[in-house]
């Protein structure tokens, strides 16, 4: 695979203008800090070096975003747009150097507007402060990425991030309605505005949804608000096998004629390292698999019935036992355990694969098999969990410490794999995005049009190639070209 080469380098004359441009308390050489923040959840091992910006930057401001890129655009340097650094696909690592342009400090709630039923914010704001602030005002911003305390809404944005609710609301773009973004040369635009239908002109806000960075710098975001549902409930229903646990996931709608705002599935493996991890128990743990299923409405007795209705139907249908949590302390409980999988996980493994396959939802059963058919091929153990009702399993394949060989191991294991998932009309991410982590496997799940396609949407909005390069796009060797 090729990078984009022949970049500029950041010289002190640039790191001047930098600082001309933002302040000198705005602008980093510090490498022990650019280390901080050359990376993100992805473990740097699993990179053959780190990489490494050469400056780091902190704009406050649209305007100083745009002075910014002027200049980068000019002296073609490449621009790395970073969030929190939650991220799970090394989207936000600078793999060609240049500029890290942080956006912690835009981090303002800007309006939340009730007579719109929206919010505008700036991308350094924290997901799950957005959570609070529509709640203050009655409201549900209904993103729910599993990262959300820590993840900033921009990262979102720009992953398409999913989480728990995807199954009733969608992932982060249903939500998003508008974006001022600054495009390569420095110019500034908005896509879309605070307005539930439009269709004049090219969808550009969902084209910069899930772009990873490469196609400009979000600014600003305005989010889809919705009324807050009154009451809710989670049912954490054990399974005795994980196939049952998953084929009774369809039934839901079908019999019990609900759209739950979540359903996710959690293996005993994944329970486990999570109980470790907290330091504490759920009901029924040692069961194969659990369901969470999370109920809401505005009607209490409507909810009531709902709760009634799926959890009769999980009983015939082989559950062993239905737990209501029905109180802030046990859903508060039953989430954190669900939220902390992947983090105990990387507590106590060292030698790990992280994957976020998504599948039709019917081909599930049969992507879990293929798991365990490759575990014991391979002599590996897996946590599987995730958002069964979207078919997006986090398929977490674990070896051994002692395995000294363990990344070439992976590959060829995450080969097969993925050659299962392709043949069963999957993909390779359904929320953590291609970045850095995933990009050599695309040409494995879109064709040659789509590429040249990405390549040709890439020049039209970046003909330099200075954002977030190294991600998404494939170039010719001299970084001009479009050669996948
Ligand atoms: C989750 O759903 C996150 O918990 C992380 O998306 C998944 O680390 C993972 O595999
Ligand atoms: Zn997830």
């Amino acid at each position: 695979m090729n990078e984009p080469c022949g970049f500029g380098t950041v010289t002190p004359k640039i790191t001047e203008e930098l600082a001309l441009i933002l302040g000198a308390g705005s602008v980093s050489s510090d490498g022990e800090k650019i280390a901080a923040y050359s990376h993100d959840e992805v473990a740097e091992r699993f990179w053959d070096h780190p990489y490494r910006a050469e400056v780091l930057v902190f704009p406050e401001s649209t305007e100083q975003v745009a002075a910014i890129l002027r200049l980068a655009n000019e002296r073609r340097i490449p621009v790395t747009p970073r969030g929190a650094g939650t991220g799970l696909s090394g989207g936000a690592v600078p793999a060609c150097g240049g500029i890290l342009l942080s956006l912690e400090r835009m981090n303002r709630i800007l309006d939340v507007d009730t007579d719109n039923l929206c919010m505008t914010v700036e991308p350094g704001v924290i997901t799950a402060e957005i959570t609070r602030a529509a709640r203050k005002a009655g409201l549900l911003y209904a993103g729910d990425p599993c990262s959300g305390d820590a993840s900033f809404i921009g990262g979102n944005v720009a992953e398409n991030a999913g989480g728990n609710k995807v199954i009733k609301y969608g992932p982060t773009g249903s939500s998003v309605m508008a974006l001022e973004v600054v495009l390569a040369d420095g110019s500034v635009t908005w896509f879309g505005g605070k307005r539930r239908k439009d269709v004049t002109g090219y969808d550009f806000v969902h084209l910069m949804v899930g772009s990873e960075g490469t196609l400009g710098v979000i600014t600003k975001i305005v989010l889809k608000l919705l009324p807050l549902p009154a009451f809710g409930v989670d049912l954490l229903i054990p399974f005795p096998t994980v196939e049952s646990a998953i084929r009774f996931v369809p039934r839901i709608a079908l019999e019990g004629r609900v759209v739950p705002a979540a359903i996710e599935l959690v293996d005993h493996h994944s329970l486990s390292q999570a109980e470790k991890f907290l330091n504490t128990r759920l009901p029924f743990d040692q069961a194969a698999a659990h369901l969470i299923v999370q109920l809401e409405g505005n009607d209490r007795e409507v909810v009531a019935d709902e709760t009634e209705r799926v959890g009769k139907l999980a009983l015939e249908k082989d559950a062993l036992e239905v737990f209501v949590a029905d109180n802030r302390s046990s859903r508060d409980k039953l989430w954190k355990a669900r939220k902390s999988v992947a983090e105990a996980i990387m507590a106590y493994y060292k030698n790990y694969a992280k994957e976020d396959i998504v599948v039709p939802t019917d081909k599930v059963p049969e992507l879990l098999f293929s798991v365990d058919a490759l575990c014991r091929k391979w002599d590996l153990e897996a946590a599987n969990y995730g958002h069964v009702g979207d078919g997006n399993i986090h398929v977490n394949l674990l070896m051994a410490d002692d395995r000294p060989h363990w990344h070439e191991e992976m590959e060829k294991v995450r080969t097969e794999l993925y050659a299962t998932v392709k043949e069963l009309g999957g993909t390779l991410s359904g929320e953590h995005g291609i970045g850095l982590k995933r990009k050599a496997y695309l040409p494995q799940f879109l064709d040659k049009a789509q590429l040249e396609l990405m390549q040709r949407v890439k020049l039209a909005f970046d003909p330099k190639g200075i954002l977030n390069p190294g991600k998404l796009v494939f170039w010719d060797k001299n970084g001009e070209g479009h050669e996948a």
